[in-house]
């Protein structure tokens, strides 16, 4: 299998990644890190500057994603402040602002980047769904005891990893990682031919 660091700070993100990836016939590898807070409301250039800067510790391919909730309602809060809004006010602040309000349409969406000199790529999954009245299920991270995704009934945190990845934000843009490597390596084996 071949090896790519993901620099998180959040071992859920590296589990569910991790069994996306390992399909595709790479092994994610930890890399402990913290993301600086970026001026930015754009996850992709949140994520990309980070792998960036994750590039010069481990001197390795290595990966980060930056990923938010975006709420309807709430035009588009906390999107790329989620991180710092699930540690201040958390779910039950968030359901809180969601009092009385009956559209709860909402998706999460993630920014997978990567750098791998040459290469510098980001990738975006998204998922579409609604806000609970009130937090169910054990599960999972952050907002998922509050998120139900499109044509499900249980939320995120009432799920296991398995089928949380059937839906998720997360999911969808590692797999696009995924074929996406496939891709470089079927480029590179025509080359490894002719040197031989
Ligand atoms: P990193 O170290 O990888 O940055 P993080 O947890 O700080 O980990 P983000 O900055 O990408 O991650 O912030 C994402 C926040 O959005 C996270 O703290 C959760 O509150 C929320 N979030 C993202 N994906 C989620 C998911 O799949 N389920 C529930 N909440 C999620």
């Amino acid at each position: 299998m071949r090896r790519i660091y993901f620099a998180t700070s959040n071992k859920n993100k590296f589990n569910e990644a991790s069994r996306i990836l390992e399909k595709y016939g790479y092994e994610l590898v930890l890399f402990s890190f913290e993301k600086r807070e970026l001026q930015s409301t754009d996850l992709g250039e949140i994520a990309l500057q980070s792998a960036l800067i994750a590039y010069t510790y481990v001197n390795a391919p290595v990966v980060v994603e930056d990923s938010g909730l975006f709420i309807k309602a709430l035009n588009g809060f906390p999107g790329p402040f989620s991180s710092y809004v699930y540690k201040t006010i958390g779910v039950r602040g968030v359901l809180k602002l969601m009092e009385g309000v009956t559209d709860r349409s909402a998706y999460f969406e993630a920014a997978v980047a990567i750098v791998m000199p040459p290469f510098e790529r980001v990738f975006k999954g998204s998922v579409y769904g609604r806000i609970a009245d009130s937090p169910r299920g054990t599960g999972g991270f952050g907002f998922d005891p509050i998120f139900i995704p499109e044509n499900e009934d249980r939320t995120f945190a009432e799920m296991s990893v398995e089928e949380k990845n059937r839906y998720s934000h997360r999911a969808r843009a590692f797999e696009k990682l995924g074929i996406w490597l496939k891709s470089i390596e079927l480029r590179e084996k025509p080359m490894q031919k002719e040197l031989i």
